[in-house]
């Protein structure tokens, strides 16, 4: 019986470095199998030679050598299932790909936005959010743009069916401001706009606008451009050129075009701005029908409004070439701004 056990310590041994079950199992048959050496050993006893003291001793040895036998080939069964179960786990494969976590970045025309609303509310502004689908109502008739009006080609539209729009531009918002808070007022309304454009390096169908209103007692053009040039030096932080060149829009007079000179090729033309100005912010003197519109008398009010091309200004600021580059959905393009956050 000694040299059985020592037998199976030795398979036992073997089966270590083999580190399979079907090694574990093969000691199994040898030994506790039907024709394995323990039950062999138990099969050939001849026990009509032995007394019964002997009979008692020999069943009760090889009992034991059959628990050890069990004992033994149970230990290194769950030792041999820890470790392939650390090895699904922890494996650790050093010439794998790493799995680094990245940080969340804002989009630039969000950070443009943030700013924006940022300088605006410190001169005493409210920010306000309109719908992006809009009634044809407040998107054109409410600011002297008329079904039949010619400005109405100005801004393809798209049509949803149930004679809404998306709006083409956050001037929608002005009369719906007016008609809830009355005047005076002093506020921005940042959002997206639509238009059915072709798209170039500089237009989009999908676009971010910034309105501005102001409506007061005595407001006058020098207190548009006195804005508007405070706005441009705190965007961006340094001497930008600017021009002002009178523009029309139905809901302004007079109406003018604040064009930034190009600040990637400094007003030699480029892809980008074509002749070395960007349009930048269109603005002008809110049109006495709109306050109309808007339910404030304009004999007693006059007010200026201007709509930041927020997009643009945000291409401008962090040196983005093409407009097609902010919708793509590449994050290679947010993640550069990551660390702005
Ligand atoms: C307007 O939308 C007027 N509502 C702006 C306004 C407000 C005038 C208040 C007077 C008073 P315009 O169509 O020019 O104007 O657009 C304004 C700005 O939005 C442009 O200067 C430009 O910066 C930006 N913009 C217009 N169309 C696009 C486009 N397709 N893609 C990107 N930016 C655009």
């Amino acid at each position: 019986m000694q040299q059985i056990k020592e037998k199976l310590l030795q398979a036992l041994e073997a089966a270590k470095t083999s580190k399979s079950a079907e090694a574990l199992e093969k000691i199994r048959i040898d030994f506790l199998g039907r024709k394995g050496s323990i039950t062999t050993l138990a099969k050939n006893a001849d026990f009509s030679k032995m007394s019964v003291e002997e009979k008692k001793g020999f069943g009760q040895r090889l009992n034991e050598l059959k628990n050890f036998a069990n004992e033994q080939l149970k230990a290194a069964a769950e030792a041999l299932e820890s470790v392939a179960v650390r090895h699904k786990t922890n494996d650790l494969d050093l010439t794998a790909p790493g799995k680094g976590r990245r940080l969340g970045a804002l989009h630039p025309i969000t950070l443009a936005q943030m700013e924006l609303e940022d300088i605006f509310q410190g001169m005493g502004f409210s920010v306000l959010y309109g719908p992006e689908v809009e009634s044809e109502h407040y998107c054109f008739e409410s600011v002297n743009i008329p079904h039949d009006h010619p400005a109405r080609d100005m801004q393809d539209t798209f049509w949803l069916k149930n004679q809404l729009i998306l709006r083409t531009h956050t001037s929608a918002n002005q009369v719906r401001t007016l008609e809830r808070f009355g005047a005076p007022i002093r506020a921005i309304f940042p959002g997206r706009c639509f238009r059915y454009e072709s798209i170039d390096p500089s237009h989009e169908n999908t676009f971010y606008q910034c309105e501005g209103l102001v409506v007061d007692k005595d407001i006058s053009v020098a207190n548009l451009i006195a804005v508007m040039k405070t706005i441009l030096s705190q965007v961006f932080r340094r001497d930008v050129r600017v021009r002002l060149r009178p523009g029309y829009f139905p809901f302004v007079e007079p109406g003018f075009e604040l064009d930034l000179n190009c600040l990637f090729c400094g007003g030699k033309g480029c892809p980008t701005c074509g002749d070395g100005w960007i349009e930048l912010i269109p603005c002008g003197l809110v049109h006495p029908q709109v306050l109309r519109f808007g339910g404030v008398d304009p004999r007693e009010y006059s007010g200026f409004a201007f709509g930041v091309g927020l997009t643009r200004l945000a291409m401008m600021k962090y040196g983005i070439r093409d407009i097609r580059y902010l919708n793509c959905g590449d994050l290679r393009v947010n993640e550069q701004f990551s660390v702005l956050m």
